[in-house]
């Protein structure tokens, strides 16, 4: 996975996560950053949503949303998904930096807090977490 960011002016120049994941089941599945990039026990220790503005549960296009609320990925009948999302909310440095944190990726598809259901809001009810991996700096 690779997360980069346009040449730009400051305030409306989104990041680019890009990448492919393998070995999912087919279909849609919750993409999210969460706020700790600790794996010490699985993706358990990444704790909850990044979530610096205390909002509820969202899509990545809503006004009310997590800041580490990125949708779906969908993975094909070869379990791979192509993922390559662009986020002007998310950012490289500043409060609102994802580095350190994690990226998590859900059994379920995230209802974008749509769902109804009691954790639509929380975490768009997207079930467990079957991969995951910490944002940090490489070559
Ligand atoms: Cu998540
Ligand atoms: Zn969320």
């Amino acid at each position: 996975m690779r997360v980069e960011r346009k040449e730009g002016e400051a305030c409306d120049c989104p990041i680019i996560i890009s990448g492919e994941i393998s070995g999912l089941s087919k279909g849609l599945h919750g993409f999210h950053v969460h706020e700790y990039g600790d794996l010490t026990n699985g993706c358990t220790s990444a704790g909850s949503h990044f979530n610096p503005f205390k909002l509820s549960h969202g899509g990545p296009g809503d006004r009310i949303r997590h800041v580490g609320d990125l949708g779906n990925i969908e993975a094909g009948d070869d379990g791979v998904a192509n993922v390559h999302k662009t986020d002007k909310l998310l950012s490289l440095y500043g409060p609102l930096t994802i580095l350190g944190r994690a990226v998590v990726v859900h059994a379920n598809q995230d209802d974008l807090g749509r769902g109804g259901h009691e954790l639509s809001k929380i975490s768009g009810n997207a079930g467990g977490r079957v991969a995951c991996g910490v944002i940090g700096i490489s070559k």
